[in-house]
Order: C-alpha cells, then structure tokens, then sequence
C-alpha cells in the first residue's frame, strides 16, 4: 500500500566531515510496532515516495542520507533510527549516527554521556563528548573474504578484501587511480566498474547481502593521517566523510592482517580531507569498531509537500 504524503516534514540538516544528513524530527510517518528491521521494511513498502520527497531533488541532493527517528524497540534506547538516501534504505551509517547525536544535543534531547541508539542492524551507542564531537561503538564488524580477485572492465584485474562494517564493503588498494579531490570523475567510474564486476559474478556479502559500498584507498595528503579513502555510496554518489562504516570494514581487514593492534588509533582521511579515528577491539571473530568524529548543524527546515507539484515526490538526476 503507498500512502498519501503529509504536507509538511520538519527536518534539521548537518553534516559530519563534509558529508550531509537530514534528521526527520516532526511529521514523518507511523511505522507502528516491532524491531526497527520491522520499521525499515514497512518504510520501504509504503513510504518510498516519502524517502524521495525528503532527500531528492528538488529539495535535496544525491549526496544526503535521510534519518528518520522511531520510537526504540529495544531497551534503554534514546531512539530508534531508519536510515535512508537517493535510492533506498541503507543499513547502518556511522556519519549520519554522528549528525544525528549532534542534532539531539542540538534539540536538548541528549545530555553529554553515552546513549544507546536502536538500528535495523542491531544496537549502537553513542558518545556526545561536546557539542560537535562524537564517538560511535558501531555494530560487530569482520573481514568475509580477503583479497579476491576480481575482472574489472577496463580496469583488469583488481584485488580487494570484502567486509562488514554495518554496510557491505569491497576495498581495494590497487586501482591505479589518484585519491585526489580533482580526479572525482575517474574514482566514480572505477568503482562504479568494480560495483558492476561484483553484480556480474554474483559476489555478495557473506549473508548474501549485496556489497554496494566500494571503498578505494592510497596516500593521505593529511600528514596526521594513516590513509586516505574514496567511498561509492549505493546510489552513486561519493562519500564526503571518510565513512565510518567503511572505516569499521577497513579497521576489521587491518586488525585480521596484524597491521593494527586492539585499540591502536587509525585515522582515516576522507576525499575533501576530513578525519575520523577508529579503533577496534578482538570479541571472538568480530571486532567492536570504535569511530570519532565531528558534526555540525547547518539548518533547521520545514519541507512542503504541495500535491499539486509534479515533482512533490522528489527525482534523481
Ligand atoms: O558513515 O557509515 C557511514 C556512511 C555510510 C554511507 C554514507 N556514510
């Protein structure tokens, strides 16, 4: 069943290192009872439309995920959260964690401490520090498979380790591509090639979940960093933050080859030169990823969503 839109979403804009989230904070949708994995499906049922509207053209753009608070299914949560960008429902975002923090302190919601945060992917807490910085314990995070080879159209064959760091990721250190801001053009297309060779061979994450993050990495030009990334998000567009769920992907590969030890600070550098530090601790065959960074609010916003407008629902470009 699609639902009619409502005609009005308040909503306040941040962004964590460059990269922008949209926090829902009146008039989205009722979801009704269960898990928050129970919320996600019937958000992506029934309210895709409203998903566009908020985060699409015209009121948005490809690079904005969407948070959609819930009420928490699980105990003890401050909230729950959904979120979502250009194409769909994603499961997990560590940048957006962190905007979302911001904004409840922003909202007086949230006292400086830690909380715990309810996400279709299990629970996650957070640490408001101050006003912008924040630190998240995100979901247990492992490497499925390490440095598979992969035909890449143009590209030959390139290598990379496939991990979950609350999204599904394929990360790769020999692509032959500058991770530089002014080679955006070239980094979009080589992952976008890499995202087609994994659909082409059927290569999924290691619970068949699709592996929709590409994550290339090479020198950092921060000399306080240890590398810098590029990440293709799901819809295509390039992450600004150096993406912490990424982050949590590239810290379990590291803490599996020895190259980072329990707890050691890694400090990963995004695109447009943002940094988040990230660490992680051994539990069994998964690591508890730790990732610190900063955000700040940049707008508070009523959407209108006029019924009469052709693109009251949003497009892509
Ligand atoms: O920070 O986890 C993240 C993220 C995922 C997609 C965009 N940012």
């Amino acid at each position: 069943m699609i639902r009619v839109l409502p005609s009005t979403i308040d909503v306040i804009d941040s962004h964590t290192g460059g990269e922008p989230t949209r926090v829902v904070v009146a008039g989205g949708p009722d979801l009704g009872v269960g898990s928050l994995a129970d919320k996600r499906e019937r958000f992506r049922e029934e309210f895709d439309h409203l998903r566009s509207a908020i985060v699409n053209e015209p009121r948005g753009n490809d690079a904005i995920v969407g948070a959609l608070i819930c009420e928490p299914y699980e105990p003890d949560c401050v909230c729950g959260v959904i979120f979502f960008n250009n194409v769909g429902c994603i499961n997990m975002c560590v940048h957006g964690t962190i905007g979302l923090a911001v904004t409840l302190a922003h909202l007086s919601r949230v006292e400086p401490g830690t909380h715990r945060l309810d996400t279709p992917v299990g629970v996650v807490e957070f640490q408001l520090e101050d006003d912008h910085l924040v630190s998240v314990a995100n979901v247990p995070s492992y490497r499925a498979t390490k440095q598979m080879a992969l035909e890449v159209a143009d590209y030959g064959t390139l290598h990379g380790d496939i991990a979950w760091g609350g999204n599904w990721f394929f990360l790769c250190d020999d692509h032959g591509q500058r991770i530089e801001f002014d080679n955006l053009p070239r980094l979009t297309e080589c992952a976008w090639r890499i995202r087609h060779a994994l659909e082409r061979e059927g290569i999924t994450g290691a619970d068949g979940g699709v592996i929709d993050h590409i994550e290339l990495f090479g020198p950092y030009l921060d000399p306080s960093a240890d590398s810098k990334n590029f990440v293709l998000c799901p819809g295509g567009a390039y992450d600004r933050s150096p993406c912490g769920t990424g982050t949590s992907a590239k810290v379990a590969c590291l803490l599996a080859d020895g190259k980072l030890q329990p707890n050691e600070v890694w400090r990963q550098e995004s695109i447009v030169g943002s940094i988040f530090e990230a660490s992680g601790s051994v539990q069994g065959d998964r690591i508890l990823p730790r990732i610190r960074g900063s955000a700040f609010v940049t707008a508070e916003a009523r959407l209108i969503l006029d019924s009469s407008d052709p693109f009251c629902a949003g497009f892509r470009s």
